[in-house]
């Protein structure tokens, strides 16, 4: 029977232990599954891929991880990363029954890998945004919840698996990443309960902390300096722009994942109400990474522009090129600045 079960509020609502009842379910019945998360991997895609692959393992699954593209490199440090296969390089004939998504709100992002998830695949569905479509058998969706991450270890404490050291480093790296070190407002107190849980099971804040922001090669310190070169101020410093081109990114020798994480710096001036940064892509459109304080939403800009995400942090892909989109942005974005 087709159920969903949804739950939006905090991580122990009623209910919570329901959805983690069905869960345990449809993974009880499974035999070969399959781990995915959503193209572009962040931080919390792949510490919670390579976390939830372990509790499978311990099950006695057969367990199956995959990438739809390269994982940034400052993630490979996590045990596990440098062997997530990508999707092209699972066989045609590649097939498993059940497939836990995690961190997607459609099953879209999870770009290639979406090939395997066809409607013979059972998929449970773990995911923390406000716009989780709720695909799958099972989709446990929590807003609340900071990063996939931190449900990912509700879940294992709900059920008892205890954490190793290696998954702690993995989820701890999901919640440090997603929270933007403990800053967004997706923060709470449980958030910092569990990080605390993490480090007493063996996750190392300092090594992890300087692993992820603080080991960045040379090619990708030479991006930043032509990304935030290209700065611009709009309606009294109040909207701020960045812009990566690909030509910074052959004069830098950096992959385009080197620019992760550069959205913020559109927040870090003190008048910014919102901040984008824009990248070009080769065929003419322009990918936008948004930003922005307190009530703005930028979620709901960026569903105009068929992207989502979260209120304070979403992204969408313009069909049209940089210096155009650029202008539209500013037209969009000064009119959800001005309310
Ligand atoms: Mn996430």
């Amino acid at each position: 029977m087709k159920s969903k079960v949804t739950n939006r509020n905090s991580p122990t609502a009623a209910g919570f232990s329901d959805r983690i009842a069905e869960i345990t379910r449809v993974l009880a019945s499974s035999r070969r599954v399959l781990v995915a998360s959503h193209e572009d991997p962040d931080g919390d895609a792949v510490g919670s891929q390579l976390a939830f692959a372990s509790y499978l393992r311990h099950l006695g699954k057969e367990v199956f991880l995959v990438c739809a593209n390269a994982i940034p490199e400052k993630y490979l440090f996590l045990p596990g990363a440098k062997d997530i296969p990508h999707a092209e390089s699972l066989g045609e004939g590649f097939a498993v029954d059940t497939a836990v998504v995690l961190d997607c709100p459609v099953v879209d992002r999870t770009g290639t890998a979406a090939r395997f998830l066809d409607s013979g695949v059972r998929i449970v569905n773990v995911d923390h945004h406000q716009d989780n479509s709720e695909f799958g058998e099972v989709a446990w969706v929590n807003t609340g919840a900071s990063s996939v991450g931190e449900m990912v270890f509700e879940f294992f404490q709900q059920v008892g698996y205890p954490v190793s050291a290696e998954t702690a480093w993995q989820l701890y790296t999901a919640i440090l990443t997603d929270t933007g070190r403990f800053r967004f407002s997706s923060t709470t107190r449980r958030t910092m309960e569990i990080a605390g849980l993490l480090i007493e099971a063996g996750a190392d804040p300092q090594k992890i902390c300087d692993k992820v922001y603080y080991a960045k090669p040379s090619s990708t310190m030479k991006l930043e300096g032509m990304v935030l070169s290209s700065v611009e101020f709009h309606d009294n410093d109040r909207i701020c722009f960045i812009t990566m081109t690909r030509e910074m990114l052959t004069q830098s020798g950096a992959h385009e994942s080197e620019g992760e994480g550069l959205a913020d710096f559109a927040m870090h001036g003190r008048d910014v109400r919102a901040g984008a940064l824009l990248k070009e892509i080769n065929d003419g459109r322009t990918k936008v990474s948004l930003r922005s304080r307190d009530s703005i939403d930028v979620a709901a800009l960026a569903a105009t522009l068929g992207g989502g995400g979260h209120g304070n942090a979403s992204g969408c892909t313009m069909l049209m090129p940089l210096a155009q989109a650029r202008q539209e942005l500013l037209r969009l974005i000064r009119e959800v600045v001005r309310g």
